[in-house]
């Protein structure tokens, strides 16, 4: 079965699902793969991995050995082209379409498509959607784009809308990693009303009480990064798990 059609079928059996990124540039090799084996024995339905930047050079040997570890789908979240594998199981193909910098809608796609194909990686298009965070975010920062204002989610609408019509599979909310305040729930709600594309939320949550916000919001996927690299607790990851799944 393709992750795609795994991730619709998580989501169909527990309301939502939970998605755990790990960055390699905020880990080593061994934590890393440690990290994986716990949040596959804690509830966690998939492994997010990829970084804004990436200062490793062992991308490769790092998914292989994540695998070995984890039998969760682990799908490249990927910060730019350098950061492709033909051992992932997937990778979420971003659009950058709250921006207008035509590198990360379009330019970095085109540079990775090639290597994507020649992989036989299965690519899952997703539009990546920026919300203003209280600060400024590396995701922001590095890709040199504005991030969608807080009160304004008529303009998520809109551009999710915009996904939608392109015949994009998914929409990523991002308040960016580590940021102050996560996507507004009013952003979800308003995207679930008018699209029916699955909804990832991701960026700044860190209490399990939020991520269940989200999830009654509309959310379809919820993303924590950097609660867990920073306290890798059963206890904590359960706990998430558990408020977002509904069923
Ligand atoms: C970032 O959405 C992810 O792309 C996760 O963010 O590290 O703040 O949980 P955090």
């Amino acid at each position: 079965m393709k992750v795609y059609e795994q991730l619709l079928q998580i989501r169909e059996e527990k309301g939502a699902g939970y998605l755990v990124l790990i960055d390699p540039d905020k880990q080593s090799m061994q934590e890393a793969i440690e990290l994986a084996r716990v949040c596959s024995e804690s509830g966690v339905d998939g492994l997010l991995l990829g970084g804004s930047l990436m200062f490793t050079h062992i991308f490769d040997d790092l998914i292989k050995g994540i695998k070995t570890a984890s039998p969760l789908p682990l799908i490249i979240f990927p910060g730019s082209t350098r950061q492709l594998s033909p051992y992932a199981n997937a990778i979420l193909y971003l659009s950058l379409i709250s921006g207008r910098n035509a590198y990360y809608i379009i330019g970095d796609q085109v540079l990775a498509a090639p290597i994507i194909k020649s992989m036989n990686l299965e690519a899952i298009s997703t539009a990546y959607m920026l919300i203003e965070s209280g600060n400024i975010t590396s995701a922001q920062f590095l890709s040199d784009t504005r991030p969608i204002p807080r009160e304004k989610p008529d303009i998520s609408v809109a551009h999710a809308m915009a996904a939608e019509l392109l015949g994009m599979r998914m929409i990523y909310l991002e308040a960016g990693s580590g940021a102050h305040l996560s996507v507004p729930e009013e952003h979800i709600a308003a995207i679930c009303r008018y699209t029916s594309l699955p909804v990832i939320v991701g960026g700044g949550i860190r209490a399990p009480e939020e991520a269940a916000r989200k999830v009654a919001a509309g959310a379809s996927f919820i993303v924590t990064g950097n609660v867990i690299e920073k306290n890798r607790d059963r206890a904590l990851i359960s706990a998430f798990a558990d408020s977002i799944h509904t069923r």
